[in-house]
């Protein structure tokens, strides 16, 4: 965001015995599906899912995807790993105390 020249306002929320309201609270006010974060209030929308979120901000400055199909793979491609690695991570409960 600060890259981007956007200015934010970053709250976080503690994940212990309080998170299961505050994600009941995002759900129920529409502002998460999943009751996960992070989530992004941007230009008059709520955007979840961080990678489709940077996904979002990176094409706001055309700094996503290439021009051809093939220019546009390894950014799935990388994207993908990243996923496998987060996966890798949480199986091995060295990610949110394995939650
Ligand atoms: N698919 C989501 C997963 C996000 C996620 O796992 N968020 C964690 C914190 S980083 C969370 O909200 N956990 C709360 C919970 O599982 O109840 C994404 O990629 O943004």
């Amino acid at each position: 965001m600060t890259e981007l020249g956007i200015d934010f306002e970053d709250k976080r929320y503690a994940y212990d015995e309080t998170w299961q309201a505050k994600g009941k609270e995002f759900e129920e006010k529409g502002l998460s599906l999943t009751r996960k974060l992070p989530i992004l209030e941007i230009d008059g929308h709520i955007l979840s899912e961080h990678i489709p979120i940077l996904r979002y901000l990176s094409r706001t400055i055309d700094a996503y995807d290439g021009v051809s199909n093939y220019d546009k793979y390894p950014v799935d491609a990388v994207s993908s790993i990243y996923i496998d690695w987060r996966v890798w991570l949480h199986d091995r409960s060295l990610f949110f105390d394995g939650h």
